[in-house]
């Protein structure tokens, strides 16, 4: 499992690299910049450039993944399709080739004629990315690659990356937008169960350096596999009601006000799944709650892993409130990443539909669902 771990965690440093590439190469900035002002948007190529950033950053970690360990080929999977359109009309599949050049080539391809950007790409696709980081020595758990799966969010929060502020102040450790939101999800889960097992949480943007003033990234990562839990972050504080709570600025009324009644001064708002989640390992809150469906196995699935390994999990909220109304007292279901939803087509397959509960200490989660069992529509 080190092993694993660790190849998860060079894939997120190397995505990370990606990430503030893009925003600090000028040949590239210059294409987000176009994306982001609108001007000549979507006239080269049929995607957005932030689009081809997500894809060649989820192909690069598909790839590393892949060549490292065989068995987990065909069980990597993603948010992006890594099919583009180029200006000729041409179907080009994205994915990091046997040669730099050759990526550079099928990189230009896409781009043209931004043949610079598709250079810079490419080189960042193929450098090598080691973790240095003693820690890793410790860990022994040992589970085969062949008996899990990967989800991978190449970007989450697109919309903090391309806007990219760096100047909005953080409020009790949690940013209500901006750059640091913007993060890199790789989760692994069991084939056979759909659990989470291993986590791992990349912030490219996590802070300048006072001096160089360089972007400085970190990561986390959780492991919660057959009784073992390990972790990056240390053991969470013991539990003090009342809850904070983080929700997304697109959360229903109903929800709001009744856990502003439950947490009085502490709902805060953020933007980012995988960030929220993020505030709730951290610390920063103690639950995120989400009504909607408009989460996918590939924001939760990361986090999840991370929250379990600290004791806590991220339930489904919908059938979570269903079994406390049919009066079930037991263990709420958690997520699980395996079976796509029945009926559905294209990414909703794997959306979490009916909402989720991350926490950390199962006693805010039971009061966060004893507020929400009273909601109406819920
Ligand atoms: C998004 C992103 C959004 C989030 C949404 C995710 O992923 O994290 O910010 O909405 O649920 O699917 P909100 O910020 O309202 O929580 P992506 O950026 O990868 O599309
Ligand atoms: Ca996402
Ligand atoms: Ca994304």
């Amino acid at each position: 499992m080190a092993a694993l771990l660790k190849a998860v965690l060079s894939a997120s440093e190397k995505a990370a690299e990606i990430a503030r590439l893009c925003r600090d190469a000028e040949p590239l900035f210059r294409l987000l910049v176009a994306e982001k002002t609108g001007a000549d948007r979507n006239q080269r190529f049929s995607h957005d450039f932030k689009t081809l950033a997500d894809v060649l950053i989820q192909e690069v970690i598909r790839h590393d993944l892949g060549a490292k360990f065989p068995e987990l080929r065909g069980h990597i999977g993603g948010e992006e399709s890594n099919e583009f359109t180029n200006a000729n009309g041409d179907t080009v599949a994205v994915r990091v080739c046997g040669t730099v050049g050759e990526t550079a080539a099928l990189l230009g391809s896409v781009l043209h004629p931004e043949r610079e950007a598709a250079e810079l790409l490419a080189a960042a696709a193929h450098r090598d990315v080691a973790v240095g980081d003693a820690e890793l020595d410790g860990v022994t758990v040992s589970i085969a690659p062949g008996d899990v799966a990967v989800w991978i969010d190449p970007i989450d929060s697109t919309n903090e990356y391309i806007v990219g502020r760096e100047d909005v102040a953080p409020q009790d450790g949690i940013a209500p937008s901006g750059l640091c939101s913007a993060l890199v999800l790789i989760g692994a889960y069991e084939r056979s169960s759909g659990r989470p097992v291993l986590g791992v949480i990349n912030e490219p943007f996590h802070r300048r350096h006072p001096q160089t003033r360089g972007w400085q990234g970190r990561y986390h990562w959780g492991i919660a596999y057959q009784g073992t839990h390990l972790s990056s972050l240390s053991p969470p504080a013991p539990p003090r009601p009342p809850p904070r709570v983080v929700l997304s600025r697109a959360e229903a009324q109903g929800v709001r006000d009744a856990l502003a009644s439950l947490c009085g001064g502490h709902l805060r708002f953020a933007a980012g799944a995988g960030y929220k989640m993020l505030c709730v390992i951290l610390g920063h809150a103690d639950a995120y709650v989400l009504s909607g469906g408009s989460t996918f196995a590939w924001d939760a699935c990361a986090p999840h892993a991370i929250l379990c390994a600290l004791g806590g999990g991220v339930v489904a909220l919908g059938d979570a409130l269903r079994a406390r109304r049919e009066g079930d007292t037991g263990t709420p279901p958690q997520l699980t990443y395996n079976r796509p939803a029945e009926g559905a087509v294209g990414a909703e397959r794997w959306a979490n539909r009916g909402g989720l509960v991350a926490y950390v200490h199962p006693q805010h989660l039971e009061a966060v669902l004893e507020v929400l069992a009273a909601v109406p529509g819920l």
